[in-house]
């Protein structure tokens, strides 16, 4: 995450939202609350509120985290390497795994972990750290599981040695039963324009792991669906720290971070306050290139979201371009959350004021076809420091982690409960993970219909929906073409 960001996020100062304001935000917005006072009040139709409920508290920097399908929170502790594990029904907190060897410079340390689906019988979960090896830092993939002797051993999938802050870091598997993994360009905080320049064009290099969207297999090997023949899946990103996989189709969004402007040296021209790039929000399709690079100009004309930057062969454009000076985080898709049917469906996600330490939720809709964001609106605002990561519980509950605690997103007047998606695409080749993607819901979904036709209700109907969600297809979907 970003050096900056992170520095100013551990300051004590800003563990707490200041009284009565504070932050550039805080006026206006305490007007825009009396102003939503008055008008809740005199409504007879006003949304239902979205509130978070602490459930994991006194952390030292959980930035990222996972809910096992037991209802155990595994969190990471960014600047201590521990890995903690608490269970919520006993309130038992412990060490699950203590990373060694950590880099501890505020853009380093230890970031996204994941498990290995049914972790529950093989117990192996994923970090991604930076460590010291050989006097030297290095961003790794750890594949950490039981030792056969007793205790836990850990492997390393992935090695790249650090250069400089952006290593990216979250960790998830994908519906294809593969491990994504995002890294950052290895550019912030290089002493001159040129030198991060040159960091930066690693994310157009295909043969380097930075500025990417990995796809690996659960033991660190190239999935044979690569586009590329080696571990990257899509490239031309600076530092994503958010992505989750739409339910209704399979396809892949993630969050990238803009430059800010920087007094050490000039940016090019572009929308924020000291010049740089818009934060992003991007459908990624397989074997895609997101623009960023070496130029790192993103100054208008033309006009968002023409104007991120666009190095490299056919750029792919954000979906939605964050015109703010902040930072993205968390993304996470709403199937079942219990937010309100309002937000079935919505990509969840996260912005972080780097001015204030402060941030919100934010919940975008997604077209009809779900390929672009029709609108953005912010859902949740915390009264503490901003929202570093979001995830999804097994209830399909929200929950989101800031500097200090993880919370989990609540509405009082409705409960969360999982729902089988009821997909809206029957494929498409341009998206992502293959034979368990969009082909297998689309099969399902035409078997849940014809479950519901058959048997308006009764067991038989419950029978004949149980059977479909366990459709597979049995053809793997082709290799898709870099440019699809
Ligand atoms: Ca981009
Ligand atoms: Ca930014």
């Amino acid at each position: 995450m970003d050096p900056e960001r992170l520095e100013r996020a551990r300051s004590p100062v800003m563990r707490s939202r200041p009284e009565g304001g504070g932050g550039l935000r805080r006026p206006l917005l305490g007007l825009l609350s009396v102003v939503f006072l008055i008008w809740a009040l005199g409504s007879s139709s006003a949304a239902a509120a979205t509130e978070a409920s602490p459930v994991v508290t006194g952390r030292q920097y959980p930035a990222m985290f996972t809910v096992a399908g037991d209802g155990r929170i595994f969190y990471a502790e960014t600047y201590t390497g521990r890995i903690g594990v608490f269970a919520p029904q006993s309130g038992v907190d412990a060490t699950y795994f203590q990373v060694p060897d950590l880099c501890e410079s505020p853009d380093q340390g230890l970031f996204g972990i994941a498990l290995r689906p049914k972790f529950t019988s093989n117990n192996t979960l994923y970090a991604y750290v930076t460590r010291q090896v050989s006097g030297g830092c290095h961003n790794q993939v750890l594949e950490i599981h039981p030792r056969a002797t007793g205790g836990l051993a850990m492997d390393v999938l992935l090695d790249d040695p650090y250069v400089a802050g952006h290593v990216g870091g979250r960790l998830l598997f994908g519906p294809d039963g593969d491990l994504y993994v995002s890294t950052g360009d290895g550019s912030s905080g290089l002493p001159t324009l040129e030198a991060a320049k040159a960091e930066r064009a690693a994310a157009q290099d295909l043969s380097s792991v930075k500025g990417k969207i990995l796809r690996m297999t659960n033991s660190g090997g190239v999935p044979a669906r690569n586009p590329y023949g080696n571990l990257v899946f899509a490239y031309g990103f600076r530092n994503v720290f958010g992505f989750d996989f739409d339910p209704l189709t399979g396809r892949l969004w993630a969050t990238d971070n803009g430059t800010e402007g920087n007094a050490n040296y000039p940016e090019p021209s572009g929308p924020g306050p000291l010049g740089g790039c818009n934060d992003e929000v991007n459908l990624v399709t397989i074997g895609s290139n997101y623009g960023w690079g070496p130029t790192g100009n993103c100054g208008t004309p033309p006009v968002a979201p023409l104007n991120t930057n666009r190095d490299g062969p056919s750029p792919v454009l954000p979906a939605l371009n964050v015109d703010v000076a902040s930072g993205i985080t968390a993304a996470r898709f709403c199937s079942g959350c219990g937010l309100g049917p309002q937000y079935e469906g919505r990509l969840f996600w996260a912005d972080y004021d780097y001015r204030d330490g402060f941030g919100a939720i934010h919940a975008a809709i997604l077209s009809p076809d779900r390929s672009a964001i029709a609108s953005d609106e912010v859902v949740y605002q915390p009264s503490g420091p901003a929202p570093l990561s979001i995830e999804r519980g097994p209830d399909c509950a929200l929950y989101y982690s800031d500097p200090n605690e993880i919370y989990k997103l609540v509405d009082p007047s409705a409960q969360p409960g999982c729902v089988d998606p009821a997909p809206t695409l029957s494929g498409g080749q341009e998206l992502i993970t293959g034979a368990q993607g969009p082909g297998r819901l689309h099969r399902r979904a035409q078997a849940r219909r014809r479950c519901k036709k058959r048997f308006p209700k009764g067991p038989k109907r419950t029978r004949c929906l149980a059977k479909a969600r366990k459709l597979h297809v049995s053809e793997v979907q082709p290799k898709v073409s870099p440019d699809s």
